[in-house]
């Protein structure tokens, strides 16, 4: 079927149905947190710390307070002298992790640029920032560190007295014994020492939170810029604001792009709540651009050393890998996490590496905290090994190409094993490596890259294999890691008695599409036509339960669960039209919304007609309760495991240092496609991401700690004319782990585009004897690593 035609009901799944979310964003009319605004509402506005590690000596705000339209200025101590439990808690325990304790405004020290001071609420935003000013904090100033392996090395006052050597875990994965003796056996090793800086997220939209306590009921509403309204909602409640989670409410109404940084529950969002509950009166606060990049978590930050023990054949023998991990001034919730079991878990990548060890060491260093950004820890986890696979290919002085291949898991493997303690669900290595390169002349290339070098230009082709773990589940292995929160989804179902759906689901999303995507499964389910459906998530009113949107679990684990519950009310639809139609269940057939006896076609029922009579109630089978919805929790039994190669060709240009992609082929196999068009959007988006952070993304900090990096202009991310037209294709290999065969695909691309272009630039730079530079590979880093214009 054509892309624009309007599928019928049957063949909706895995059309290319448009977004039908659109119309609304485009139009301007959809709602944001900022768009809510509330009679009697007041502003609040947080001062942060301005030194990256300081003991806070004294705080005056009388002058603050005394400034007309002020309505309050809050500080740490206020916080605790109201009882309130005022924890922001983790929601992820190691077992030698340090959980110091994360108030939402700070008491004793300040610990990184950006850490909350206090808080003012005022009539207007503007009367409040101004009123920031006026608060006079009196600091003494402590040694900083901002490096996350000189956070541990160093001789430097601890960030947190809880952990006086700054280690906030000590990780291990593997069998160090199995490596030591697959390095003492294998014919030749290789090393590299790879960085991977900060990424700052960037989503459109900065954070925001409207809070609105009523005393009289002792009811909190909150609207906020949430990924994950259910998971906020069981932090704030009980370990932060001291309420019972059936006493508030989350809402998260239209979100601007999250890429991971609007999962974690911030001091900020706690303390508008907190405001609202002492003044009885709706509070609002918004991010600026600036607060944003100093408070949201950023991603990465790791200092890894990758070393690979291969044979002459290029038989890869042992992978170690010892990575010094930033987690920033205060463990986020998933900050221990993504760089210990999302990250070490995936190193043995698509390949059989029968030995490998990793070692992490979390560091408190004070700077923003680190959490999972688009791609978390699997992208850190494929970017070394990717990069350790092209420095070992060229210390054999082998085709990386050829390289690789050898060492893939072959389809007849799976599942599949890894020594770093997956098992991969289902899989086609060769043949996703083959597809991408059917797209390129890989050996014409290699000519011309021979051809080029002798009149001094440099091209470079670069290929790298992903394998990601998607929708962490099931719940009881994720609590068995250390997860504090489940690996399943909650959906609703439900047909009205017009024969309308509407389809309410746990996850909440920023972008996906899950309106339109969600919308076909359940037309696919129950043969009702999209617009008949209604898709709704955001409001944990309305969906009482649910995990949330990361970890690209929303189309299995939230798919997966609406296909469940939709199957279900199919099934009791089927047993209504038996009845009516006075037929046993077994021969009733279902096509396209229409249930019918087998071999009368005539003799039928429209499911839309059957949600009528599922409501009047006046005939049905017997025993048989009222209603047509289902409600269901699903937890899957193993993640997905999304895979795919991306290539890049090249051109690097030594005089300017200038990087040119040529071009950029991307195959993909996330599964059975709900939707290629928007599977199609996220692979964009994906490889725009997984570029900036190869060629210009990066924060940095100045030697007094302060993030230098604090505004756009200041922030590279790549503008679309810096990007070439992307060419994308897929393979389809089902995942036998949920009912739709589906794998995730929202953060692939991220995960993929950076050791991708990092490779291709390699590849260019072979002629200089350069085997890899850290990111983001500037003009400036290749113009001086190839001499400039010596
Ligand atoms: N899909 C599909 N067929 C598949 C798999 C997915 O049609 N086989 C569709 C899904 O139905 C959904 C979309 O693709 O509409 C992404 O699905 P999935 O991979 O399940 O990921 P999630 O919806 O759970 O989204 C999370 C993921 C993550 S972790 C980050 S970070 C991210 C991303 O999605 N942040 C985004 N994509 C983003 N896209 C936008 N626009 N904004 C963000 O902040």
């Amino acid at each position: 079927m054509s892309d624009s035609e309007n599928p019928t009901a049957e063949d909706v799944f895995g059309s290319a149905v448009e977004r039908q979310e659109d119309v609304p964003l485009l139009k301007g009319e959809a709602q944001f947190t900022d768009d809510v605004s509330l009679p009697g509402m007041t502003h609040l506005a947080v001062r942060r710390s301005d030194h990256a590690h300081a003991r806070i000596v004294g705080i005056d705000t009388s002058s603050a307070e005394a400034m007309e339209d002020v309505v309050a200025v809050f500080t740490g101590q206020d916080v605790e002298d109201s009882g309130v439990p005022n924890a922001i808690p983790t929601a992820w325990d190691l077992p030698n992790l340090v959980q110091p304790q994360y108030k939402m405004l700070a008491t004793d020290k300040v610990r990184h640029e950006g850490d909350g001071v206090a808080a003012v609420v005022a009539e207007s935003p503007r009367v409040a920032r101004d009123a920031l000013e006026r608060i006079e904090i009196e600091y003494e100033q402590l040694d900083h560190v901002t490096e996350p392996s000189e956070a541990v090395d160093r001789d430097v006052p601890p960030v947190h007295a809880e952990a006086e050597d700054n280690v906030a875990f000590d990780f291990e994965l593997g069998d160090a014994e199995a490596v030591d003796d697959a390095f003492a056996e294998a014919d030749h090793t290789a090393s590299v020492d790879l960085r991977l800086p900060r990424i700052i997220p960037n989503a459109m939209e900065t954070r925001a939170a409207v809070a609105d306590y009523e005393s009289t009921t002792e009811e909190l509403r909150i609207w906020m810029t949430s990924q994950n309204p259910h998971l906020h909602r069981m932090l704030m409640s009980a370990a932060t604001l001291g309420i019972p989670e059936n006493r508030l409410q989350v809402i998260a109404p239209e979100v601007g792009g999250g890429f991971g940084s609007k999962i974690y529950h911030y001091p900020d969002e706690a303390v508008t709540a907190w405001s609202s509950m002492q003044l009885d009166r709706p509070v609002k606060w918004q991010a600026t651009r600036t607060e944003s990049y100093q408070t949201d978590c950023h991603g990465r930050d790791h200092e890894t050393t990758a070393e690979v023990a291969m044979d002459d054949d290029g038989t890869v023998r042992g992978l170690r890998v010892e990575t010094h991990a930033g987690i920033g001034a205060h463990l986020s919730q998933f900050g221990s996490a993504t760089p210990s079991y999302l990250y070490a878990t995936v190193l043995s990548g698509q390949y059989t590496i029968p030995a490998i060890h990793a070692r992490v060491v979390g560091a408190f260093t004070n700077t923003t905290p680190v959490d999972a950004y688009r791609g978390a820890g699997r992208a850190e986890g494929i970017y070394v090994i990717e990069r350790a696979m092209d420095v070992a290919a060229r210390e054999l002085d082998m085709d990386p190409v050829e390289f690789k291949k050898r060492n893939l898991v072959p389809a007849e493997e799976f599942p599949y094993e890894s020594a770093a303690a997956l098992v991969y669900d289902s899989g086609e290595y060769e043949r996703g490596m083959d597809t991408a390169l059917d797209h390129i002349d890989y050996e014409a290339l290699r000519e011309e890259q021979e051809e080029l070098r002798e009149e001094g230009r440099y091209i470079g082709i670069g290929v790298a294999n992903f394998v990601e773990s998607a929708g962490l589940s099931p719940s009881e292995a994720a609590g068995n890691l250390g997860s504090q929160a489940g690996g399943w989804e909650s959906s609703i179902v439900r047909f009205d008695s017009t024969g309308t759906v509407t389809v309410l689901a746990g996850t909440a999303d920023q972008g996906q599409g899950h309106r339109t995507t969600y919308a076909q499964i359940a037309a696919e389910e129950l043969g009702v036509p999209l617009e008949d459906i209604e898709v709704v998530e955001g409001d944990t009113d309305r969906i009482p339960q649910g995990m949330g949107t990361y970890g690209s679990r929303s189309a299995s684990v939230g798919g997966g669960s609406i296909a469940r519950g939709a199957r279900e009310v199919r099934e009791k639809a089927r047993r209504i039209a038996a009845h009516q139609l006075e037929a046993s269940v077994d021969d009733i057939e279902f096509d396209d919304g229409e249930f019918h006896v087998a071999g009368a076609p005539d003799r039928s029922m429209h499911i839309q007609g059957i949600a009528h009579e599922a409501y009047l109630g006046h005939d049905l089978p017997e025993g048989m309760d009222p209603g047509l919805e289902v409600t269901d929790f699903y937890d899957p039994e193993n993640f997905t495991f999304p895979f795919g190669t991306h290539v890049a060709v090249v051109e690097v240009d030594q005089d300017t240092g200038d990087i040119d992609i040529r071009k950029y082929v991307a195959v993909d196999d996330c599964g059975e496609i709900i939707n290629p068009l928007i599977v199609d959007g996220q692979v964009h988006g994906g490889i725009a991401q997984g570029i900036g952070a190869a060629l210009f993304e990066g924060a940095s900090y100045d030697e007094e700690g302060h993030l230098e990096t604090r505004r756009m202009d200041e922030y590279a991310v790549p503008h679309s004319t810096q990007l070439p037209d992307f060419e994308t294709d897929n393979t389809v290999t089902p995942s036998p782990h949920n009912p739709l065969g589906v794998k995730g695909v929202g953060e692939s691309a991220t995960i993929a585009a950076t050791p991708t272009i990092v490779a291709a630039v390699s590849d260019a730079l072979q002629p200089f004897d350069i085997d890899h530079l850290d990111i983001p590979i500037t003009p400036e880093t290749v113009w001086r690593a190839t001499g400039g214009n010596d």
